[in-house]
């Protein structure tokens, strides 16, 4: 189905902003060429986005799939060793649609009075799919992905110190993406903000769940400079002067580069996170972004709050998250007796 999108242009979306003129070129109508992945990859990686890396693949299984989201989650091998390759189909973009309907051949399915459905087969550069490409990819990236059932935990402070930590410290997913970015080594060119500072500081960017080519599911991340924050649970009213930096300069950088107000973004916190380096999600509002749920999400705003009114609420409280069945922390918690 076709919705109606913005037609802000998102060709240079992933880039920085040179000056404000040519940010408002770039995001002028006219100039409505959307950068295919494939461009937007050039650079730092442009050698590597040439060659089919995937040619090699061997399915093992299907971890899960959406016919409504248009995705598929498979589990195989590449080299011997384990990858998760998710695919996705991007969604059709306004500015694309002149060509859809001038470029494409259709073929007629059926015919009935006034109705009629069609395959219609666009141009390939309009038909892409978005892979995302996890290489080698541990047990752990492997659970993540797969379908499963979930249960609700009630983790109080106790809690945390007893079985939540102790099994994040050993079981964690490795962060060395997340010092790549901070140090440069990787997505630099995607980089749309940021705050040097080391202790109040924070990098923006497109999360890899966001292909940059319409606003509809906007979704960037912005990490800390500060590496000694794991989650939440860490966070106390000495954290607050960080947490205001980023929620203040990272709405005012989105409505700079994307045109997308404060009043149109979601800006939350996951607990429990996957990666245990502190980072923010801001998504669009009226995305339903994976893990944007109430059991998961905590507003950035009301974290703010919370702190404020009680500077150790995140060390004291009890809080519920959701966790999978086969999760080595659920185990934990069930061994404690706790579910
Ligand atoms: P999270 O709350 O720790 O876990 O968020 P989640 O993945 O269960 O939501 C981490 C966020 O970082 C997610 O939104 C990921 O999609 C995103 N992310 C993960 N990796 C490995 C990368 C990466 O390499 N680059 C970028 N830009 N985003 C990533």
């Amino acid at each position: 189905m076709l919705r109606k999108r913005r037609q802000t242009n998102m060709a240079a979306v992933s880039t920085k902003r040179e000056s404000n003129r040519e940010a408002s070129d770039e995001l002028s109508p006219k100039n409505k060429k959307t950068k295919t992945d494939h461009e937007n990859s050039q650079g730092e990686n442009g050698k590597e986005s040439e060659e089919n890396v995937l040619s090699g693949f061997q399915t093992t299984t299907v971890l899960s799939d959406s016919t409504r989201e248009k995705t598929i989650f498979v589990h195989g091998k590449l080299d011997d060793q384990n990858a998760v390759v998710i695919l996705e189909k991007t969604p059709i973009t306004e500015d694309a649609l002149a060509e859809i309907f001038t470029a494409s051949t259709l073929k007629l399915d059926m015919r009935n009075d006034i109705y009629s459905t069609y395959r219609l087969q666009a141009p390939p550069h309009l038909n892409e799919l978005k892979a995302t490409v996890v290489f080698p990819a541990t047990e752990k990236h492997v659970k993540k992905y797969q379908r499963q059932e979930s249960f609700l935990v009630e983790e109080t402070a106790d809690d945390y110190q007893s079985i939540t930590l102790p099994f994040i410290q050993k079981q964690s997913f490795s962060v060395q993406w997340v010092y790549n970015i901070l140090e440069k080594k990787a997505e630099s060119e995607r980089i749309v903000f940021e705050d040097p500072d080391p202790k109040l500081g924070f990098v923006l960017l497109p999360d890899f769940k966001w292909d940059q080519k319409q606003l509809d599911n906007l979704y960037l991340i912005a990490i800390t400079h500060q590496r000694n924050l794991k989650s939440l649970r860490d966070l106390t009213s000495e954290h607050l002067p960080l947490l205001q930096n980023i929620f203040q300069k990272g709405k005012d950088a989105i409505l700079q580069h994307y045109s997308l107000p404060a009043s149109k973004l979601r800006v939350y916190l996951h607990y429990q996170p996957s990666y245990y380096h502190l980072h923010v999600h801001f998504t669009k509002l009226g995305y339903e972004a994976p893990g944007c749920g109430v059991e998961r999400a905590h507003l950035l705003i009301d974290v703010i709050q919370n702190l404020q009114s009680d500077p150790h609420y995140y060390k004291t409280r009890t809080l519920s998250f959701p966790l999978r069945a086969d999760d080595g922390l659920l185990s934990q918690f069930k061994e404690a007796g706790k579910l």
